[in-house]
């Protein structure tokens, strides 16, 4: 997934810099990786981190794809590296003509060497996959490569990209093992800020993985000795995307049995369509371009909604099920309690918009459209029961739009007053620049009211909130914008409602840092997730343009004497007192901190408001589906996922979204 967009960012990077062809085989080394790593992979935090194994996988998926593996296991190691281990044929280890090297270490040590021997089993992923295993090689402290071909096990090592051994021959393959590959690597420490994997975060994209590629078995086990039990999850899902969709909505309540199925992989671009309609309120498209989700859609997107929208429409119109409705509908009415997954696969994709995850290719709106058109005229035909239940459905949303419409201009209205229109219980900032501008979403009177003495009045803004925020997963937009505290955040931040991109406007945006501030307790966790779900579902443009954090204050204050250190985890709070303790004079102290309000306003500067020394953690739409599933888990109606979900992750302080 890296390496189409990162491959673009160095040519961007490239023209930005003037940089000419003749400094290109310069950059190619794996140094100019090191040097400049999130050019390459994005970031070097905790995604960029995660980003290697995804890169090795995505390898892997390939050789599937070319038809020559069906599975792949991944294990997060005791030492904390992690192992990718697949049965397809083998990395090649024979000499590479011009190089005079074994391709192994050609691929292993080389940019953009991946599908270069053969060129046709890539037909499909083309210039996305199969070049990036040597940047994870390159911010890689260690990796060993072991491949299992021509009956022989075969192995290299490096360290930081550079070779420190040759191919060796370990040992002859026996009989019952299968030809494959391994990679094992150690993330480089001096690279990486954390080098710490996260099982759920892996564990996530990988299911995904299994449900876009169904002959695929994947799995991932957790080897760490965290909680003595070794973790193990499984995934291969003979449904494919049908079964994606189902899983998406486990919490929700369909309103018609049979997940709808449109697939046509004979086509010069092969697609695929899950679909089913809930009892629900919220849209949730999910859309892939040979297996990496496309946040901004795009034109296989626009395809699908044009043919969504019209063969519903003709379907309607032909079958006299509009004869009680005489308003019109709109393109949204058709996708209210929709959930579906599109994946397609393009030989060469134009990745744009903010995030390069907006497909481009304009021949692909075209194949999808006239695909969805037809298979979905003759699914409709072929289900009247079903139809008209959906029918009925468009027709309650295009009646609640309307209702829901006054309801927003109310909203957008009060906040075009422009002092005059601001909540009164928001302490604003003196400054007018968005881009120095932070707002503070503060959970509770007593904590709003220490931030408003603590804050930096020239660019620190405060809102106060109080209670709890309405269950935006439950309820319609008119219903949501009745609530007191939405209407005060909608009307300070200055946006108006905005689900899409293109209804956004940044200009009006009046903090570029938006902070949610809760305690670090369960109520906490509870109000910052209600908070995340309204600005997901209806502020999302604000997570993409990455204006949207979460504040972390400290759990522990560790005193002695005029001595004082906050900490953040159990961990810190060890060393701290180790270290405080170390010379034997004076006695530590440790302060347990519940909530915010338990901090007097000096305090609550130092340790959560002041930029020099404050913990903040940004929020992004890393995977919708995952946000979205957690989201609708812990809002939704059924009870038994919740449980679940809430046991196994209640040790983490926060919620990824
Ligand atoms: C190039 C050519 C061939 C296979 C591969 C690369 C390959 C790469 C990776 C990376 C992870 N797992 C992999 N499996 C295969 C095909 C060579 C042939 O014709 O046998």
């Amino acid at each position: 997934m890296l390496l189409n967009q990162s491959r673009r960012s160095v040519e961007n990077n490239i023209k930005r810099n003037g940089y000419g062809a003749s400094n290109i085989q310069v950059l190619e080394g794996l140094e100019a990786v090191r040097k400049r790593p999130a050019m390459y992979i994005g970031d070097v935090g905790i995604r960029g981190l995660h980003h290697l194994v995804y890169e090795v996988v995505d390898n892997s998926i390939d050789e599937a794809l070319a038809g020559y593996c069906d599975r792949i296991e991944v294990s997060i190691n005791e030492d904390g590296s992690v192992t990718v281990s697949d049965n397809g044929r083998g990395i090649p280890v024979d000499l590479h003509p011009q190089e005079n090297r074994s391709a192994l270490e050609v691929v292993m040590t080389t940019l953009h060497a991946g599908g270069k021997f053969d060129k046709d089993t890539y037909k499909v992923s083309g210039g996305l996959h199969g070049v990036g295993v040597s940047c994870v090689n390159a911010l890689a402290a260690r990796l060993v490569a072991t491949v299992r071909r021509e009956g022989v096990v075969w192995q290299q090592e490096y360290a930081c990209g550079k070779p420190v051994t040759e191919v060796e021959q370990i040992r002859p393959l026996n009989e019952t093992e299968e030809t494959g590959t391994t990679v094992q690597f150690w993330p480089d420490e001096s690279i990486f800020k954390l080098t710490e994997f996260r099982f759920d975060t892996l564990a996530e994209r990988l299911r995904e993985l299994a449900y876009l590629n169904r002959n695929v078995y994947i799995a991932i086990e957790d080897r760490r000795e965290e909680d003595e039990a070794l973790r193990r999850e499984e995934y291969h899902f003979e449904g494919g995307i049908i079964e994606f969709v189902d899983y998406l909505d486990e919490t929700r309540e369909p309103i018609h049995e049979e997940t709808i199925y449109i697939g046509d992989e004979e086509t010069e671009v092969p697609v695929e369509l899950a679909m089913r309609y809930n009892s629900g309120y919220n849209e949730n498209v999910l859309s892939f371009v040979n297996n990496i989700n496309t946040h901004e859609g795009g034109t296989h997107v626009s395809g699908f909604r044009r043919a969504l929208t019209r063969t519903l429409k003709v379907y309607a119109e032909r079958n006299n099920l509009l004869k009680n409705y005489k308003g019109d509908l709109s393109g949204d009415d058709f996708r209210e309690g929709l959930t579906a997954v599109l994946s397609i696969k393009v030989a060469e994709p134009q990745f744009e918009g903010q995030t390069k995850t907006k497909l481009g290719n304009s021949e692909v709106q075209g194949a999808v459209e006239t695909l969805v058109n037809e298979k979905l005229a003759q699914w409709l035909e072929d289900h009247p029961r079903e139809s008209k239940r959906i029918i009925d459905k468009v027709v309650l949303a295009a009646q609640a739009r309307a209702a829901a419409r006054k309801a927003r201009e109310l909203v957008q209205r009060k906040s075009a007053f422009a002092s005059g229109g601001l909540p009164g219980k928001l302490a604003d900032c003196a400054s007018k620049d968005p881009t120095e501008s932070e707002l503070f979403l503060v959970e509770g009177d007593s904590a709003g009211g220490s931030a408003k003495q603590a804050r930096d009045r020239h660019f620190q803004a405060i809102l106060p909130l109080r209670g709890k925020i309405l269950n935006v997963e439950k309820a319609r937009l008119d219903k949501i914008l009745e609530n007191e505290e939405i209407k005060n955040i909608v009307t300070a931040l200055g946006t108006g409602l905005a689900t899409t991109e293109d209804e956004f406007n940044p200009e009006s945006v009046r903090y570029h840092k938006i902070v949610v501030m809760t305690d670090a307790d369960v109520d906490g966790a509870h109000i910052r997730t209600l908070l995340l779900t309204f600005i997901y579902r209806h502020l999302r443009p604000l997570i993409e343009k990455g204006f949207i954090y979460i504040g972390l204050p400290p759990l522990y204050r560790v005193k002695r004497g005029k001595e004082e250190q906050y900490v953040w985890n159990d961990e810190q709070l060890q060393e701290q007192v180790q270290a405080m303790n170390a010379d034997g004079r004076g006695k530590v102290s440790i302060q347990r901190y519940k909530g915010l309000g338990e901090m007097n306003p000096e305090q609550l500067w130092e340790t959560t408001m002041d930029p020099t020394t404050r913990l903040l953690q940004q929020v992004t739409i890393d995977d919708a589906a995952a946000a979205d599933r957690i989201f609708s888990t812990l809002m939704g109606d059924a009870v038994e996922p919740r449980r679940k979900f809430i046991e196994r992750n209640a040790k983490y302080a926060t919620i990824d979204v």
